[in-house]
């Protein structure tokens, strides 16, 4: 299983493209609109989520609802395009058109044509100006912005319907820490009947007082013209053992996980499991010790996050993603022109204050992915049918003990 991404922030449309999915996988075009309409949740977005919408239209591989075996295309629709059709236009334009509203057709120069030479610290914007060779950080921030997201979660709709129609497996996420208010150790983890519940939450926080102080958080730092990151997590349930295996680095699913994780934009660290607290703790207090259960063995505890010697071990997937604060602060930070050298403040005309509820979203859409080109890794199958016997094949061969 393989994936691509293709688009700009205002670009015309994102396009994805996801292959290798088997045949069989029953999906349709509002299950993707519903899990889009899931990542535009969360409060402390910014104003852009009130006035765009994603337009989704599956483009190939699906026919009557169900896959059929070639590659999908998922092309989500800009709905703010008319405004941008000549700044992000894919041939050239009259400069003349550049001083032209492309939404009203007034002539004057409007802030979104003009070149951004005032990179913002902690944004892609300056290294990908000197790598690529822009004088111009539009282009940069066109690919490198968080729009792309939403292809992520448009494939990861798919990737966890084949999951959960070929092995029973079901995702969900939600957020355990805004800034430095975050959930108490031990606090219930949601399943996934929660997710209606997590999704009415405006922090998509499991844990109710601490939701509360979250929003307050949010309040607090949005009025002091900041911006605030967090820590969101991911749950897989139902995931057979052996997924992943020890044999090569690359390959255990804990590596995997943590690529697809950190390829997420803003993300600047990954946890399995207690991930950094087990590094504080003695060997007793570390590892899930192993007693008999109804189905063969079990774990008495998940400290490891459902993961030992880079395999799934049958116990539930955990996995975190820290998010930073977003990079366009309203209080903008010191930075220089790239135009004259001057000392200027960073680049601002929006921003979110704080966009960790999608991040959840983004990244439960990034294990569907990587769970899903692992249990093809292991089980393999053209057909979502074959791919259950291989797997049901695998799992009556075990032995109980
Ligand atoms: C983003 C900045 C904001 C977000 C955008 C991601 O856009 P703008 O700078 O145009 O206000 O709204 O996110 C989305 C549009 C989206 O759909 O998630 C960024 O710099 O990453």
């Amino acid at each position: 299983l393989r994936w691509l991404t293709s688009g700009e922030s205002h670009g015309q449309a994102l396009v994805g493209v996801i292959e290798g999915l088997p045949a069989g996988v029953e999906v349709v075009t509002s299950d993707i609109q519903d899990a889009l309409a899931r990542r535009r949740l969360g409060y402390g977005r910014g104003a852009r989520m009130k006035f765009e919408k994603d337009e989704v239209r599956v483009l190939a591989g699906l026919r009557h609802g169900v896959s059929q075996g070639g590659p999908m295309a998922i092309e989500i629709a800009n709905t703010e395009w008319p405004k941008w059709v000549d700044v992000m236009s894919a041939d050239p334009v009259d400069p003349s058109r550049l001083l032209r509203d492309a939404g009203t057709g007034d002539v004057r120069e409007i802030a979104r044509n003009r070149p951004i030479t005032r990179p913002r610290p902690g944004h892609a914007d300056l290294v990908g100006m000197r790598k690529y060779g822009f004088d111009d950080a539009r282009p940069v921030l066109e690919r490198a912005s968080a729009r792309e997201t939403a292809t992520r979660v448009a494939l990861g709709t798919v990737a966890a319907k084949f999951l959960e129609q070929a092995l029973g497996v079901r995702l969900v996420s939600h957020v355990v820490a805004i800034g430095p208010v975050s959930v108490p150790d031990g606090a219930d983890l949601p399943s996934p009947d929660d997710v209606a519940t997590l999704d009415e939450n405006p922090v998509r926080c499991f844990h109710q007082d601490t939701a509360k102080a979250m929003v307050a958080e949010i309040d607090d730092c949005h009025k002091a013209g900041d911006t605030i990151g967090g820590v969101v997590e991911v749950l897989a349930y139902g995931v057979p053992s052996g997924l992943g295996t020890y044999i090569q680095g690359d390959l255990r699913l804990d590596a995997q996980l943590a690529a697809a994780l950190m390829g997420i934009q803003a993300i600047k660290g990954v946890e399995v499991g207690d991930g950094f607290l087990t590094a504080t703790r003695r060997g007793t207090q570390a590892h899930d010790e192993i007693e008999p259960g109804e189905q063969g063995v079990r774990r008495r505890t998940n400290r490891a996050g459902g993961i030992e010697g880079g395999m799934s071990n049958g116990e539930v997937i955990r996995v975190r993603a820290a998010m930073k604060p977003i990079s366009t602060v309203p209080k903008a930070l010191a930075t220089i022109d790239t135009a004259t050298g001057d000392v200027a403040p960073a680049q601002h005309q929006r921003s979110d204050v704080c966009a960790v509820p999608p991040a959840a979203v983004v990244a439960e859409a990034m294990v569907a992915l990587t769970l899903a080109r692992a249990a093809l890794d292991k089980f393999g199958g053209d057909s979502v049918a074959e791919t259950r016997r291989n797997a049901q094949a695998y799992l009556d061969a075990i032995p109980p003990f």
